[in-house]
């Protein structure tokens, strides 16, 4: 039987690149998103190569999650990996200037929403055992305040966090946790952030080298198909075109 995935936010960026990745080396893939007819694109991009089941599904609700879980095909039972990727910024506006449904969205889905996921997984990932793995996809922007993160900075700290305290109360069960935080880099990030600002998005990425999802793809495989003694806690990873600038002074 193929090894499984759980890659929830496939429908793009990150999460589709990661669904390729581990479909090219033969896992079977369970795909989450909101935007079914995208999942039906990558569904028959990858069926040809490998099992594909997808799920169309607001990770914010938990009922709906708890269930697709409970109720997965035995095909896809046996899930070893777990790629919590489903997330958003909005509001890059101060925080003085932002609206509160804003910090609620990003709220419910990087934090509530992941946590949905992860509860309702956990008793599969013990089951599989020796191997298994929650990748968590934080940010830098969960290290390094910068203007404008507000909310979206405070739930990447949360699932880095989290990550670290899962790994307490899985020690022993051979499931592993690691928070993957990347920096810039070029998907529907920022065009979700903008609400659909495409020159906006464009200028952000324009004259630079931004990571690519591949790249983050290629690491979420390389974490989860490490020995299964080793842990990597967490992988922060910037386009080698990004670095961290100097603090910011009010002066009179
Ligand atoms: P994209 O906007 O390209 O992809 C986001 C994915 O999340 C989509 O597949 C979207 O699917 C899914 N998603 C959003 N909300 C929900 C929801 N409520 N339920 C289910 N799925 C949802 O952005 P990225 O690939 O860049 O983002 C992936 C992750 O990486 C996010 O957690 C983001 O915070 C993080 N990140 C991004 C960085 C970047 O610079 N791009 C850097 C660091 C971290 P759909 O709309 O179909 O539901
Ligand atoms: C996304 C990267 O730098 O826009 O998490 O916050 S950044």
């Amino acid at each position: 039987m193929n090894d499984i995935a759980l890659i929830t936010g496939a429908t793009s960026g990150f999460g589709r690149a990661t669904a390729r990745r581990f479909a090219d080396s033969g896992w079977s893939v369970i795909l989450i998103g909101r935007r079914q007819e995208r999942l039906d694109e990558l569904q028959r991009e990858l069926e040809d190569k490998v099992p594909v089941l997808t799920l169309a599904l607001d990770v914010r609700d938990d009922e709906a999650i708890s269930r697709a879980i409970a109720d997965l095909p035995d095909a896809f039972r046996q899930v070893k990996v777990l790629v919590n990727n489903a997330g958003l910024a909005l509001a890059p506006q101060p925080a003085q200037e932002a609206e509160l449904a804003d910090w609620h969205t990003m709220i419910d889905t990087n934090v509530t929403g992941l946590v949905n996921v992860t509860h309702a997984l956990l008793p599969t990932l013990i089951d599989t055992g020796a191997g298994a793995s929650i990748i968590n996809i934080g940010s830098v922007a969960g290290k390094f305040p910068y203007p404008g993160g507000h909310v979206y900075g405070a739930t990447k700290a949360f699932v880095q966090q989290f990550s670290y305290n899962l790994r307490c109360d899985l020690l022993g069960t051979g499931v592993r946790v690691t928070d993957i935080a990347p920096g810039m880099a070029e998907t529907e990030f920022t065009l979700v952030r903008t609400r659909g600002d495409k020159e906006a998005s464009d200028a952000l990425y324009r004259g630079t080298t931004p990571l690519q999802p591949e790249d983050i793809a290629e690491q979420i495989f390389y974490v989860a198909t490490l020995p299964a003694h080793i842990n990597i806690n967490q992988l922060e990873i910037m386009p080698t075109r990004q670095a961290w600038s100097k603090f910011a002074v009010d002066r009179d």
